[in-house]
């Protein structure tokens, strides 16, 4: 994707999951928000880009993170918010097994308190280690975890499917996780991590 398109993908994530009110956007209830409002606001608040640029982000986006209301009037993203959103997905038997790509320096402490949402709104997993791995670049070293996630179902856990294939669920409690691959870096600090996007 080109730099300028991509530095709108962003810019996206930022307002449709975490600061709307940064350009005084209103999402609805299920994280909605009107395209022509969307365009005025950020283009007031500094942001240049019409309505074909936005749904070229939208389509070529290699994540698919938003996604279009039937109407064509409406945007949203299809997951990773931290403001409260009710996303409106309706609970879905998962695979046996999901993946979560993290940083070695989280692993000790998310074996002993489980996957918690941090600033999110849910746990993000997904059906392979390929995208878990990626995941967990993002912050620092990477290492797998497995999530016996169908037993967590028949336990009465549920999960969420997104528009683009990420699994969503409330928090996964230690019980069901185990390293996939690497072990935890004890040489590194924990400290929080950041919302990169
Ligand atoms: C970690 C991207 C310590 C967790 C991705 C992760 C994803 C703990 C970090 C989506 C912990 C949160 C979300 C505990 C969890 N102790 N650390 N008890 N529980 N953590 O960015 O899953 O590209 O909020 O392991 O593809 O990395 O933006 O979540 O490392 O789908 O579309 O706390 O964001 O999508 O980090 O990523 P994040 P995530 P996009």
């Amino acid at each position: 994707m080109p730099a300028d398109l991509i530095r709108l993908s962003k810019f996206l994530s930022f307002v449709l999951r975490h600061k709307p009110d940064a350009i005084e956007l209103t999402l609805d209830p299920q994280g909605w928000a009107s395209i022509d409002e969307l365009i005025e606001r950020g283009n007031a608040a500094g942001t240049q880009f019409d309505h074909d640029e936005l749904l070229q982000v939208v389509e070529t986006n290699d994540k698919k993170r938003f996604s279009i209301s039937a109407d064509g009037r409406r945007i949203r993203a299809a997951q990773g918010h931290s403001v409260t959103v009710e996303l409106g997905l309706s609970p879905q038997e998962p695979p046996p097994v999901l993946y979560h790509g993290t940083a070695t320096r989280f692993v000790e402490s998310i074996l002993s308190a489980g996957l918690k949402p941090q600033a999110r709104q849910q746990v993000h997993l997904s059906a392979n280690e390929a995208t878990a791995h990626s995941v967990g670049q993002r912050h620092g070293k990477p290492v797998i975890l497995k999530i016996e996630a169908l037993r967590m179902h028949a336990q009465g856990s549920k999960f969420y499917l997104t528009d683009n294939d990420v699994w969503l669920t409330d928090q996964v409690p230690p019980e069901f996780l185990a390293p996939s691959s690497s072990t935890t870096d004890s040489a590194t600090t924990s400290t929080q991590p950041k919302l990169s996007r």
